[in-house]
């Protein structure tokens, strides 16, 4: 993948590629491509080879951005982790993954991963200077030549069945598994985008997504180098960020949750976005009246599509012909979606062709599916039926053949277009000694599509909300905090003792 961004830099050296905001002037090809060949030569003087494990948890900004690049161009590979991370968070991937080199932003996440990782030769700053208690600090434009290039005979050589990034993604058992996926998983996925999106050199994208997610690193960041286009970062959202970025930088691509959207609306900016060329929703549901709210607010058609960290992009609205609210579309190019019956056990038996359930569970195979999950045998093995990766949505085709997403097989809970997995929330609650019993489901939300909401059962008189607002602000990052506690008397149970989260009552 990056020998593919290098020609394009290579071949349009002064075009402009990236930008963040906040920090001076476009960056052109071939400063990207000087900038990056530096930073894998610093990083490879830290102790960072092909294969290893480069864990990477910053701010989005043009440094950062740089570190990402320049490891992948050294065949390392790249494990993004949320800034949000507790302690807890960041040392079970850190612990897990076993990385030789770490970019973090603050010297306390500094000492979790140093702690947490014995494998890890430097951890840096953003800048890829070491972190030596101090708060890690920028390079001043000026002063971005600290390292020695990497040689280009040492560079951009990984293959397609090479790992390149691995995302850490929560399981049902609350233990967050590495995705793997390669060179080949990720070009083949930017590329879907740029056939079904007619992604070209001409567009600028509005990339204010979170760049440890598949979403806005694979989909916004390498779609936008695949493509040869160019792209303006924000280190945070708001619609007034969107919109002065589109308008003084001539951006005409912006790719969303549906959270963002919702704000757009209701800062009445949506007629504004109707002078991109293109407006992408994603992550979560976009809920029908939200997408209809949009267009009579704006003339915007928000172009719904869906995807998976374990499978990048897969199934996509048309770009052109009709966009159809409350359905993903078809699935893009080179990729095969098709449904199981729910009945089979999960096992996703395979049906005759034209035999298809009309509602059912979702698997997708293609060039972008992930191999496997890191060092989760068992989990790989459960996760795939041959070739097909069992999405774990429940899905329907409609009678022109669109596919909407009618719900999940398991209890994931999606806000703001954050996962949170209910059995996560629960352990760490349950550590509290004045917790019994407990049962974390999302509550319907108009902003956030859902929210995390705790029924419990109290040890003996409740627990007091503080100490419990305490207790998960220690362990969970804030997207998985409750917002509500609910103190009842027992749950809500099945025959077999399971909990019914979907009885659990506001
Ligand atoms: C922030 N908070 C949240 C969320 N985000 N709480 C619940 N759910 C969230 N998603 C917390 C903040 O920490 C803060 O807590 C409080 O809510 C209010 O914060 P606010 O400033 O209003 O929010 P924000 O910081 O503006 O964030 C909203 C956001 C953000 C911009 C919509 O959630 C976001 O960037 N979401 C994108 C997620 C994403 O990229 N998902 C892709 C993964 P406190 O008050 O305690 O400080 S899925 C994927 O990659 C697949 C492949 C796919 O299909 O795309
Ligand atoms: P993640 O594991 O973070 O990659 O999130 C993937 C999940 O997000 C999918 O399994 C879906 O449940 C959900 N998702 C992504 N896009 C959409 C969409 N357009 N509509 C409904 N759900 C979506």
């Amino acid at each position: 993948m990056p020998a593919v961004w290098a020609a394009r830099w290579q071949a349009a050296p002064s075009a402009p590629v990236l930008r963040c905001e906040g920090e001076d002037g476009w960056w052109a090809g071939s400063q990207l491509d000087e900038a990056t060949r530096r930073a894998a030569g610093a990083l490879h003087a830290a102790g960072l080879g092909p294969g290893d494990r480069f864990l990477w948890s910053a701010e989005p900004s043009m440094p950062a951005v740089i570190a990402c690049l320049g490891a992948l161009r050294l065949g390392a590979v790249v494990v993004p982790a949320n800034l949000a991370y507790t302690e807890r968070e960041l040392r079970h991937v850190a612990g897990d993954v076993r990385p030789a080199v770490a970019v973090v932003e603050r010297s306390d996440q500094a000492g979790w991963v140093a702690a947490a990782a014995p494998s890890v030769r430097a951890v840096l700053g953003p800048d890829l200077t070491p972190v030596d208690g101090a708060v890690a600090s920028r390079v001043p434009a000026a002063e971005r030549t600290v390292a020695t290039p990497a040689p280009v005979e040492e560079l951009d050589r990984a293959g397609a069945d090479d790992p390149a990034l691995i995302v850490y993604t929560s399981g049902t058992t609350g233990s967050p598994k590495g995705a793997v996926l390669s060179h080949g998983n990720l070009l083949a996925g930017a590329r879907a985008l740029a056939l079904g999106w007619r992604w070209t050199p001409a567009d600028r994208l509005v990339l204010a997504l979170p760049l440890f997610h598949v979403h806005g690193l694979c989909a916004g960041l390498f779609g936008t180098l695949t493509a040869g286009a160019s792209a303006v970062v924000l280190p945070r959202f708001s619609p007034d960020g969107v919109l002065a970025a589109a308008a003084d930088h001539r951006a005409n691509l912006f790719f969303g949750v549906p959270t963002m959207y919702h704000r757009l609306l209701s800062a009445g900016s949506a007629g504004e976005l109707a002078r991109l060329r293109l407006c992408v929703s994603g992550s979560a549901p976009l809920p029908a009246p939200l997408w209809g709210a949009l267009r009579a607010q704006g003339g915007v058609e928000v172009l719904e599509r869906y995807g998976m960290t374990e499978t990048l992009l897969t199934v996509s609205n048309p770009y052109r012909g009709e966009r159809r609210p409350g359905t993903v579309g078809f699935p893009l190019p080179g990729v095969m979606a098709r449904l199981a019956p729910l009945d089979d056990g999960g096992g996703g038996t395979p049906v005759e062709a034209g035999a298809e359930p009309a509602e059912g569970q979702l698997l997708v195979a293609g060039p972008s599916v992930f191999g496997g999950y890191w060092e989760r045998p068992a989990a790989t093995e459960a996760a795939f039926e041959g070739r097909w990766f069992r999405s774990g949505d429940l899905a329907g085709w409609d009678p022109d053949g669109y596919l909407a997403i009618l719900g999940r097989r398991n209890d994931l809970i999606l806000s703001g277009g954050f996962n949170v997995y209910p059995a996560e929330v629960e352990d760490v609650l349950l550590a509290h000694p004045g917790v019994a019993e407990v049962a974390v489901a999302g509550e319907p939300s108009e902003e956030w599509g859902e929210t995390v909401a705790a029924w419990i059962v109290p040890a003996t008189s409740p627990p007091p909300v503080d100490a419990l607002d305490a207790l998960v602000a220690e362990r969970l990052a804030p997207y998985k905090r409750p917002r509500a506690y609910r103190f009842v008397a027992a749950l809500p149970r099945n025959a077999m003792g399971k909990v019914q989260r979907d009885r659990l009552a506001p």
